[in-house]
């Protein structure tokens, strides 16, 4: 499954211009390039699980795939409980509820905005603490900042796939009495040190959504070593359903079905595939932004274990072009680069309303919110892709002076 390679453009304008779309040239890649193409694994071995469930009639309500992928990420990730749900802000729901959060509770703001609206969709208010501009991931000394005698507990998010400062918060919560979860949306397959994501706090939460590095077209995961919890949630999951006819708790229906757990078992055979495939695309960028200057790639800690699926950079403040500029030129030539997380959480609405003066605390998530670019990767891409996207950043920053005329003259003529 090494990277494919996107078909590219060569017919390319003519004049004295720059070469790129925005003057007129066709776009360098045929077809748009995105950040999150899902990753499909063995689609025959994917086929014929298709053919069993509709053979056995059993389509959801905890099926074989279902208990069979559950068992086979407790092994990966070395945990006692792995429940399965429809997608990851519905595992991050039922968590937050099972583990009787309520009041405020302290998250990111640089984060996909799910990790805040689980909170507020049961009327627990977000408390936003700033980030290491470094890692991207939770400040701890800014969480105990914003420490208040509301507070209930922590959910700190392993931005990229990095593990967030686990023992510091850890720390913490223990020093204030404070429940401390995860949202692990990102790090399917990668560690801390030498213990895999997912063991750590009192549960965290797995996306398996379409983008990511395991898809199960929609789904996720809570992973649990507390026997107590996992049986809550599967109550929790299942309207509370023990057995038939019996109703013995509050629930609702989160349930993974057999199809997507079809998906997720045929994504698990070719996990390190698709991991390879990640890492040699993250040193191909690594290697063809280095002479970039104004465009940083973030780097990752070499003693924890990446999946390697997000490329993240930053566009420095004094880049010839802003990182809305290059999103601009990148769009028109089908690079269909990110602007992951912006505008920051705190901008968006209802956070946005309700803490209208937020961002004067958060300088480091302003700050990344306005410098981020998250550039396509994954098994839909190879090489000679990536070696033209930096060209065209290479070529846009070289040009500068033109390239800002140009967007400023679309721009005025947009009506
Ligand atoms: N916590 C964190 C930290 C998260 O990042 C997320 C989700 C969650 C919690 C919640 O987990 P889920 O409830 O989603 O399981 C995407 C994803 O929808 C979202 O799952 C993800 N994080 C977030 C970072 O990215 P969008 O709306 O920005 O991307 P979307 O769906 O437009 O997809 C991105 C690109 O991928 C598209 O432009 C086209 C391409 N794509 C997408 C899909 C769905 C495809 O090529 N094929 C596809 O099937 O949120």
């Amino acid at each position: 499954m090494s990277g494919m390679t996107v078909q590219l453009n060569k017919k390319r304008g003519s004049s004295e211009d720059p070469q790129l779309a925005i003057f007129g040239s066709s776009p360098a890649f045929a077809e748009q390039l995105h950040v999150g193409r899902p990753n499909i694994g063995n689609r025959e071995r994917f086929l014929e699980r298709m053919n069993d469930i509709l053979d056995r009639r059993w389509l959801s309500n905890r099926g074989e795939y279902v208990i069979e992928l559950e068992r086979r990420i407790c092994d990966l990730i070395g945990v006692r409980n792995c429940v399965l749900v429809c997608n990851g802000t519905i595992g991050l729901e039922l968590l937050i509820r099972a583990l009787g959060l309520r009041g405020e509770v302290i998250v990111p703001s640089f984060t996909f905005v799910a990790t805040a609206h689980a909170l507020q969709w049961q009327e627990i208010t977000p408390v936003f603490a700033d980030i290491d501009p470094r890692t991207h991931c939770i400040d701890p000394q800014a969480v105990e900042s914003v420490i208040t005698p509301r507070t209930t507990g922590i959910i700190g998010v392993h931005t990229w796939g990095r593990p967030c400062a686990i023992d510091a918060l850890a720390e913490i919560a223990r020093r204030r009495n404070l429940r401390l979860m995860f949202d692990a949306a990102h790090a399917f397959y990668c560690s801390s040190g030498q213990r895999m994501i997912g063991a750590f706090g009192e549960a965290e939460v797995f996306s398996f959504h379409a983008t990511k590095l395991m898809n199960t077209f929609e789904g996720g995961a809570i992973v649990t070593d507390n026997d107590e919890l996992a049986e809550k949630l599967r109550l929790m999951q299942n309207f509370g359903f023990r057995g038939y006819d019996r109703v013995i708790y509050l629930g609702i229906n989160g349930k993974m079905s057999e199809v997507s757990a079809a998906m997720g078992l045929t994504n698990l055979e070719s996990l390190e595939e698709i991991v390879a495939c990640n890492r040699s695309n993250y040193q191909a960028y690594a290697e063809h932004l280095a002479g970039i200057a104004g465009i940083q790639l973030l780097r990752l800690d070499g003693a924890d274990r990446s999946n390697y699926q997000y490329v993240v950079t930053t566009v420095a403040d004094d880049s010839a072009l802003t990182r809305d500029e290059l999103v601009e030129v990148l769009h028109a030539e089908n690079v269909m680069a990110r602007r992951y997380f912006h505008p920051g959480v705190h901008r968006m609405e209802p956070y946005r309303s309700y803490f209208p003066h937020a961002h004067l605390l958060l300088p480091a998530t302003e700050q990344v919110c306005r410098q981020v670019l998250v550039l396509p990767t994954g098994t839909a891409m190879g090489a000679q892709d990536i070696a033209r996207v930096c060209q065209l950043i290479k070529t846009a920053l070289d040009n500068a002076r033109a390239v800002r005329k140009r967007l400023a003259e679309t721009k005025a003529a947009t009506p």
